[in-house]
Parts: structure tokens; sequence; C-alpha cells
């Protein structure tokens, strides 16, 4: 009976705890006992641990707690303190970068340091993880994929916040930290460098987002459409193709000509994703840096064209004949 185990036909299956494989001589252990999470299994696997935490892991966390209490108690102290205000107001509250004045000096801590010290320990959280993310593929033997990815993410976090900075001389180009105040910064930075739209890595950045949305619901519709057949067995149906993976090709070759195959399908998912913040990080580098407007750059090579004199020019009155001088 438990053949066709889909959302149709939902069990959620409660073995004996998997602690996983032997871990190599040298290795942390595992911490905890596994314990199971009905509505868990609903939209994964019930089974939560045991984890590995490792010194790497860790030290991300340690990090990543002084950043955010850094954050947390800049920007409570920024409404005096008050608990009420503070959570009513936290969309909307900052930590902001140090003035240009400062340029890549270390500023006070009020006027900026603190920013720059949650900004080193908020790295030094996403590195670390960085870290544990391969070597934790590594003693499994797994190739290291995944943190591949996570750094093409990384490499456009740092971008904003730390290389194109250092280009620019100064900390005062960064992104504060919060939430609204990210989202002006990202609009302030549009408008300062003459509109993003006409930057082409922001919009190859913004092909490889909408790739990656479309690849991934063809892909898991795809999927779930042959799960009956055994599709989501993807490995299986990679080396020995069966019915599932015959007919998803076959689907797809009907209605457009041309297919992936198992195995291909994630190659298309893992650089469609990766190249978005890859090449977007690319657009924010140059940007004040190389070009300084990107609608005049744009015009310059054809990519857009001049806005038409829609109005006659106004001749300035002081300059006709017979004006007071
Ligand atoms: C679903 C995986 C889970 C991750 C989540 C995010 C934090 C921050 C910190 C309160 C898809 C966890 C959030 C740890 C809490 C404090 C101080 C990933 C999933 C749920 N942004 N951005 C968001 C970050 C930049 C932009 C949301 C981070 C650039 C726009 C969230 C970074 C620019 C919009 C967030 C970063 C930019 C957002 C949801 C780092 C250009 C939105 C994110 C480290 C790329 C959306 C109110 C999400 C929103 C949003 C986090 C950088 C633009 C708070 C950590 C500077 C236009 N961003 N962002 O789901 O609702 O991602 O904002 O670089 O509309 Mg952002
Ligand atoms: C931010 C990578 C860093 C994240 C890391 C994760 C934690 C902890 C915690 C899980 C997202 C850290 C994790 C801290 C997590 C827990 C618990 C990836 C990040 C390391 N844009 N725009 C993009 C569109 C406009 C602007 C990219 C669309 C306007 C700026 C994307 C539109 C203006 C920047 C994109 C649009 C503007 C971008 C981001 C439409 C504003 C960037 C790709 C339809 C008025 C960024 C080159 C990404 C970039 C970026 C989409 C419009 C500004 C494709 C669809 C014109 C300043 N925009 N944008 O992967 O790379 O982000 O640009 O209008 O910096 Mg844009």
């Amino acid at each position: 009976m438990a053949e066709y185990q889909n959302i149709i036909t939902p069990v959620v299956v409660r073995g004996p705890g998997h602690e996983g494989v032997a871990l190599p001589y040298g290795e942390w252990s595992r911490e905890g006992k596994s314990i199971y999470a009905y509505w868990l299994g609903k939209i994964g696997d019930a089974q939560i641990g045991p984890i590995y935490l490792g010194a790497t892991g860790i030290a991300s966390l340690i990090c990543g707690f002084i950043a955010i209490e850094i954050i947390g108690l800049n920007m409570w102290a920024s409404v005096n303190w008050d608990p009420v205000e503070f959570i009513r107001q936290l969309p909307w509250l900052a930590l902001e970068p140090p003035r240009p004045e400062y340029g890549l000096s270390i500023p006070p801590l009020n006027e900026g340091g603190w920013w720059l010290l949650a900004g080193f320990f908020l790295t030094a959280s996403i590195l670390l993880w960085w870290v544990r993310i391969y070597a934790r593929a590594r003693a499994l033997g797994m190739g290291t994929h995944v943190a591949w990815a996570f750094a093409a993410a990384i490499w456009l976090y740092l971008v904003l916040g730390f290389i194109r900075p250092l280009a620019m001389g100064s900390w005062s180009e960064a992104v504060p930290f919060g939430i609204f105040p990210h989202l002006d910064w990202t609009a302030a930075f549009s408008i300062r460098y003459g509109n993003l739209f006409y930057n082409p890595f922001h919009a190859l950045s913004i092909v490889f987002l909408y790739g990656s949305a479309l690849l991934f619901a063809a892909h898991g519709g795809t999927i779930l459409s042959v799960s009956k057949l055994g599709g989501e067995r993807e490995v299986e149906q990679a080396i020995d193709r069966g019915t599932a993976g015959e007919r998803s090709a076959l689907f797809w070759r009907w209605t457009m000509g041309f297919n992936a195959n198992m195995e291909s399908i994630h190659r298309w998912a893992w650089w469609f994703a990766v190249l978005c913040p890859l090449t977007g990080g690319i657009g924010i580098l140059l940007t004040g840096t190389v070009v300084d407007n990107w609608y005049l750059w744009a015009i310059k090579h054809d990519f857009a064209p001049e806005y038409p004199l829609v109005v006659p020019v106004v001749p300035d009155p002081a300059m006709l004949e017979g004006a007071a001088q």
C-alpha cells in the first residue's frame, strides 16, 4: 500500500530515527536525539535532528547573534528604549552606515561605528556558515554544489556592503540595516545612478530571477506529474531511465521540441539561480565606479532612445533682446 506516496495518498512515515552515516574520525558528534513533528511530515520529513553543530556552526551562530544584537539594540536606542515603539516602528528602524565625510575610516560608534561592527559580525557569520556547508558536504562525501551556489549569493552581498564601498572609497555607499530602510536605499541607488533598468546586468539578473521561478515551476510540475510512475526517484531515473523519465522528456519534446533530462534539469536550475546574484553583483560593482549614469550610458550605446523633444525649447527671458540687464 505504500507505493504511490504523494499528496493524494499522504502517509507520514514514522520509522526508527535515522541518525545519519558514521562521521569521519576527529569530527564532532551529532547533538540531540531526533524528534518527530507530525505537521512538518505533511510538507517534508517528520524527523527533526540530530543536528551537527561543529566549531564553525557555533562560531557562526555566535557572530550572527552579536550582529542581530548590535542592530536590534541600536534600533531600540533610536526610539529612546521604548519597548512599544520599538515593536511598532521595527520595520522602519535603521542602523545606518557612516556619513560620506568619514570615507573608509573608522567612525565613532554612534556615527556609523556600530554599523561597521554589525557588518563585520554579520559577514563573519555568513562566511563561517559557508565553511560549515562546505565541510558538511565534504564529510558526507557529497559534491559542494550547494556551497558554491551560496557563494554566489555571498558575492552579491559582499559587493553591496563591502567591495563596492571599498572601490568608491566610502562606507557611506553601503546598505543600511533595516527592513524598509534597505528598500529605500535600493530605490535611491537606482535613481542616483540614472535608473538601474538601463544597467544590462540588472536586466540579466532579472532574466535569471524570473527564469529560476519558471524553471522551478516547470520542474516541480513535471516531476509531480509523473510521481505516480516513480518520477520523484529522480536519481534512479537518471541512471536507469524508466517510464517516468521517458514520459516527462517526451512531454517537453512534444510541447516545445526540446527536453532536459533528469540530470541536466538540475544543472539548468543551479545555473539560473547562481547567475542571478552573479550577474547582479557585476552590475552593482560597475555602478558609480565605471558607469555614473545608466540612462546616459544606454543612450550612448543605442540601448535606449533619447527622449523626444515634445515641448518646444523656451528661450531664457533674460537673454532676449530688450531685457533689463
Ligand atoms: C525566502 C529564504 C529565507 C530568508 C528570509 C530573510 C533577515 C533580515 C534583519 C530585521 C528570499 C531573512 C531576513 C535575516 C532580518 C533585521 C535587521 C529568501 C528566502 C525570510 N535583503 N529586499 C527582503 C535581505 C537586499 C529588496 C525580505 C537580506 C539588497 C526588495 C527580507 C539581504 C537589495 C525586497 C530581506 C538583502 C534588496 C527585499 C524578504 C542581504 C537588492 C522586498 C527576503 C544580507 C537585492 C522584500 C520588506 C526574502 C521585503 C525584501 C532580507 C539585500 C532589495 C527582510 C538578508 C540590498 C526590493 N529582503 N535586498 O524572502 O519584503 O528573500 O522587504 O544582502 O520586497 Mg532585501
Ligand atoms: C540579496 C544576496 C545576499 C544574501 C545573502 C543571504 C542572511 C540570514 C536568515 C534564513 C537577492 C544572507 C542571509 C543574513 C538569513 C535566515 C533565518 C540576493 C541577495 C548572502 N528589480 N535592484 C536586483 C528587479 C528595480 C536595485 C536583483 C525587478 C528598480 C538594486 C533582481 C524589478 C530599482 C539592486 C532584481 C526591479 C532597483 C537590484 C537582485 C522590477 C529600485 C541590487 C537579485 C520588475 C527602484 C540587485 C544588479 C538577487 C542587483 C537588484 C529584480 C526594479 C534597484 C534580479 C524584477 C529599477 C539597487 N533587482 N530595481 O538575487 O543585483 O537578490 O542589481 O521592477 O543590488 Mg532591481
